[in-house]
């Protein structure tokens, strides 16, 4: 184990307190009739990435470090839904209604499912999340203190929404925190990059960005 080739600066790896967390890589985002493709959106962008995500969590596994995965969705009575998420914006589908995956963003519909390429194994912590940071409203920090991780290696989806909202929490909770670059998706690539951009400027503001083969070389 080395520390990570990584912007702005190398990231100093630590066996002990390092764990990977897989955000939202869930059919909705994913598949035609999913909450992304509801919004609006090339959900092209999120499959792209699915072997990068695929290799990143593999190479975790293979050398026994922890992986973490979250999905964001809502009770199925939608008590954890704020209004104003629920109605925001035109969807063709809103949080909670049935779509061809089962109702939209609820726990325990197909479409909430992670995808089954990327789906936890035994033992793998999984967070569901009603919020885009993972922090709110979710035993995620007591997970991690009771683990000792103190830095998180991030891949998911998407990378200005529910990645870098993550980021910025656990990065104010006093982690060390590195995306990787492949393993991450916008549907707009041009917010991906300007993402990337922001996180890492200003002498790393928000956290570090790394290429997979530099993480995977890292940690083996
Ligand atoms: N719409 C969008 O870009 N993202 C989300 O709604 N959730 C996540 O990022 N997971």
């Amino acid at each position: 184990m080395a520390d990570i080739k990584a912007l702005p600066f190398s990231f100093p790896l630590r066996r002990e307190s390092v764990a990977l967390i897989v955000i939202d890589m869930q059919r909705d985002f994913a598949e035609p009739g999913g909450f992304g493709e509801s919004l609006g959106n090339d959900v092209s962008y999120v499959t792209a990435i699915v072997s990068d995500v695929k290799r990143l969590i593999e190479g975790f596994r293979a050398v026994g470090l922890p992986v973490i995965h979250t999905q964001e969705c809502h009770r199925p009575d939608l008590s954890d839904l704020p209004p104003a998420k629920r109605n925001r914006g035109t969807p063709t589908l809103r949080i909670g209604d049935v779509g061809p995956m089962g109702r939209i963003l609820i726990s325990g519909e197909p479409g909430t499912a992670i995808l089954p390429e990327l789906a936890p194994i035994d033992g793998e912590i999984v967070i569901e999340k009603p919020g885009k940071g993972a922090f709110y409203a979710t035993p995620l920090g007591e997970t991690l203190k009771a683990r000792g991780i103190e830095q998180l290696v991030f891949a998911g989806v998407t990378t200005e929404v529910c990645v870098q909202t993550t980021m910025r929490e656990a990065n104010d909770r006093g982690y060390e925190c590195l995306l990787v670059e492949e393993a991450t998706a916008s549907y707009f690539p041009e917010f991906k990059q300007a993402a990337l951009d922001m996180i890492r400027a200003q002498g790393g503001i928000v956290g570090w960005t790394a290429h997979l083969d530099d993480v995977l070389e890292a940690i083996d």
